[in-house]
């Protein structure tokens, strides 16, 4: 039996953060959210007055004994604890992973096994680079770590946006790191790829180029998290009832599509709305629009070499394309809520990739390896003592009986008097479990080799994926990477770093390299090209394919003579098919009255293009030229985004001369009846075939 409380002891309860006990909630409140009637101090004692310190005289100095002044001051010089290294940037959410059971045969893990279970989870999305306050639409890679609190324990997949690394030793990890970061001297450029030592290092480690292209394609510039694939990144072992083997990559497919920003519009947002990506999480959730992602799996074997077809399975700088092994769907997540304290949650969630369960083990890539040791590692000095685990967002579900003691900021009161084993004092418990008890019993693996600081020879292809990416890519897809090496190579100092990076794009592309360097205003070397894979259609997200719009932000432009019932219908259709719809005109307050009464939800002051997906001009809307509408109006139009009028909303089109015949810009003769061609338009996310027409003019034509 496990040791009891003993008659002689007692301890305080342990279910609140204040030592208030909780058995329900007290007239209709929780106790533990300490938001109660009254304001009390630390120790719950009511105050009676929290604005004025207490002082010897009105005029006089304030005195030491002042218990509330002091405790109140104390906490808050207290408040922050260190941001995260990496990924201090972030927003999370409260969501259910639910398997499908079609990993049954290759994985014991019921999280991912048993058909129909729902495990909750924790995701929290992030960019790299920068910190804690910086903004959201920064070009750079989104972590997309997700927290599975298992029956079995604590799984945490902790991956990226990308599905490659810039490294393949986590030995390196402070090198690119300390190069991707601010200038140490000046501390600039925050959260910015597009600087000397970026370049520096990812020309002169060529490992980081296939990563790199990733990040200078449109899946650096996200549209949002809900619009993101995500990857496990390096191979994990996935061993099943019969101990049996496989090796595995996992993918997360978004529900909407892979989608992206335009350059313009992550600029334009890292002014108007730094909080862009965290607001439109929180917005789509509190909606009821769940962002929702399926979880796939490429399954390969678990042999001596490790190797598919070629391809290294332990080199986290590839990919195996998913037109040679495609990905098979296992389950489904769904995030339903958001957070309820950023700190508490979003801020103190410690993910750890050492934290697996019975089902799921390691490779031997090298990048994960560090990794196990490394998000260990840090929690100590984030978090500030080995308790992080105890931390209510990171506690599992699972029952925990793992003999760990002490330790700064202990919340367990854990009874009994052998906290070791094996012991006869608490009756021998708690006992090791065996592979049926559901122990995690590592299954074995051979290993052999001499001690060397070396890598496998296959790990010395850098460029031949890289080339692979871009000619998987679709031609505005190629565009885009081109504007974005221009763009960073333009910002960097030193010519010897630019003319090393040409080098580079000189084995992926010719035209690429030819490009960026007239850009740069650089001879182009000769091209270098190496030889690489058949292109990878799974690699592009301009298909075609339309998406559902859940959560997209439609303006429709009005005034108080726009066709207010035509707007309602208009809102009803969109609303029903999960989008949102937004009023804008020239001053606030709300149009006409009645039935159709319009609350006017954005001003051209509070408003700007990017926070909309789409762009519709009501019947009657005004049509005195505005100039602040027209700078909207454009930017909208080159950032390739739906647009649609009725009745007379043309005029306002054409008044701001915008071309009413060119592609994405739709017309009807009524609010509902605009709808359905704008949802069909918007689900293709931009007016692509208008691209050729908003070209950016910064690459000047080769040749
Ligand atoms: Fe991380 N990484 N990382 N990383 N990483 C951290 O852990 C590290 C790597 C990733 O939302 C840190 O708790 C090393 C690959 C995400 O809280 C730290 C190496 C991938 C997050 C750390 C890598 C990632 C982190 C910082 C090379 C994609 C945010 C704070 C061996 C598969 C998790 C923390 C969150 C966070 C170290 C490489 C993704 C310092 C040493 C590869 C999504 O431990």
């Amino acid at each position: 039996m496990p040791p009891a409380r003993k008659p002689d002891q007692s301890a305080p309860t342990t279910v609140s953060a204040t030592g208030v006990g909780y058995e329900g909630p007290e007239n209709g409140r929780d106790p533990r959210a300490q938001a109660g009637d009254f304001l009390t101090s630390p120790m719950g004692v009511r105050l009676p007055d929290t604005d004025h310190s207490l002082k010897a005289g009105r005029r006089g100095p304030t005195l030491l004994e002042d218990f509330h002044l002091r405790e109140k001051i104390n906490a808050f010089d207290h408040e922050r604890i260190p941001e995260r290294v990496v990924h201090a940037r972030g927003a999370a959410a409260h969501g259910v992973f639910t398997a499908y059971g079609t990993a049954g045969n290759i994985t014991r893990a019921a999280v991912l096994a048993e058909k129909g279970l729902e495990t909750p989870v924790f995701v929290r999305f992030s960019t790299v680079l920068g910190s804690r306050g910086s903004a959201d639409t920064a070009r750079d890679t989104r972590g997309f770590a997700v927290k599975f609190y298992s029956k079995e324990g604590n799984w945490d997949l902790v991956g990226n946006n990308m599905p490659v690394f810039f490294i393949q030793d986590a030995i390196k990890f402070p090198d690119i790191i300390h190069a991707g970061k601010p200038n140490p001297s000046r501390e600039i450029p925050q959260a910015q790829s597009a600087h000397d030592s970026f370049w520096d290092f990812v020309t002169l480690h060529t490992e980081a180029t296939h990563h790199t292209i990733w990040n200078m394609s449109d899946r650096g510039i996200p549209r949002s998290y809900r619009t993101m694939e995500g990857f496990g990144v390096h191979s994990f072992r996935l061993v099943n009832e019969a101990r049996e083997t496989v090796l595995v990559q996992f993918k997360w497919t978004p529900k909407l599509g892979v989608h992206s920003l335009t350059w313009e519009e992550a600029q334009l947002a890292m002014g108007t709305d730094p909080d862009f990506h965290r607001r439109d999480l929180a917005d789509a959730i509190e909606a009821g629009a769940f962002p929702e992602w399926e979880l796939g799996v490429q399954v390969f074997p678990d042999n001596d070499e490790q190797m598919y077809e070629g391809i290294d399975l332990l080199d986290p700088t590839k990919i195996v394309p998913e037109e040679m092994v495609p990905v098979q769907p296992i389950g489904k997540l769904v995030l339903n809520a958001n957070p309820t304290n950023y700190f508490a949650e979003t801020e103190q969630v410690a993910f750890n990739t050492g934290h697996v369960v019975p089902g799921i083990e390691f490779t031997n890539d090298p990048l994960l390896q560090g990794r196990n040791f490394s998000y260990l590692d840090t929690q100590l000095t984030r978090l500030g003592g080995p308790n992080w685990r105890q931390i209510p967002i990171n506690r599992p579900h699972a029952p925990v009986n793992d003999n760990l003691r002490d330790g700064f900021m202990q919340q367990g009161i854990p009874t009994g008097d052998a906290p070791y084993l094996p012991n006869t004092v608490d009756g021998g418990e708690p006992q090791p479990a065996d592979w049926s008890q559901g122990g995690y019993v590592t299954v074995p693996r051979h290993v052999a080799g001499d001690v060397v600081r070396e890598s496998q020879s296959s790990f010395e292809d850098h460029f031949s994926q890289p080339a692979m990416f871009y000619a998987s890519l679709s031609h505005p897809e190629q565009v885009h990477v081109t504007e974005a090496y221009t763009f960073e190579l333009g910002k960097v100092y030193e010519k010897e770093i630019k003319v090393r990076a040409l080098a580079v794009l000189a084995k992926i592309d010719t035209e690429l390299c030819e490009k960026v360097a007239a850009g740069l205003g650089l001879p182009a070397p000769a091209p270098d090209l190496v030889e690489h894979l058949a292109p990878s259609p799974a690699l592009t997200q301009i298909t075609g394919e339309t998406f559902p719009i859940d959560g997209r932000q439609v303006a429709v432009v009005a005034g108080p003579d726009a066709d207010l019932a035509g707007i309602a219908a208009f809102r009803t259709a969109m609303e029903a098919a999960g989008a949102q719809v937004k009023v804008l005109a020239p001053v606030g307050g709300e149009l006409g009255a009645g039935a159709d009464q319009q609350v006017v939800e954005r001003t051209y002051l509070t408003a700007r293009s990017i926070e909309f997906d789409a762009v519709v001009v009501a019947d009657g809307a005004p049509k005195e030229k505005d100039i602040k509408a027209v700078v909207l109006l454009h930017e909208a139009f080159r950032q390739l985004k739906a647009f649609g009028t009725w009745g007379d909303g043309a005029d306002v089109l054409t008044a701001a001369g915008i071309d009413t015949s060119a592609p994405g810009v739709l017309g009807a003769g009524s609010g509902d009846a605009l709808a359905a061609d704008l949802i069909a338009a918007m689900g293709l996310h931009r007016v692509w075939d208008r691209a050729e027409l908003v070209a950016s003019s910064a690459v000047p034509p080769v040749g």
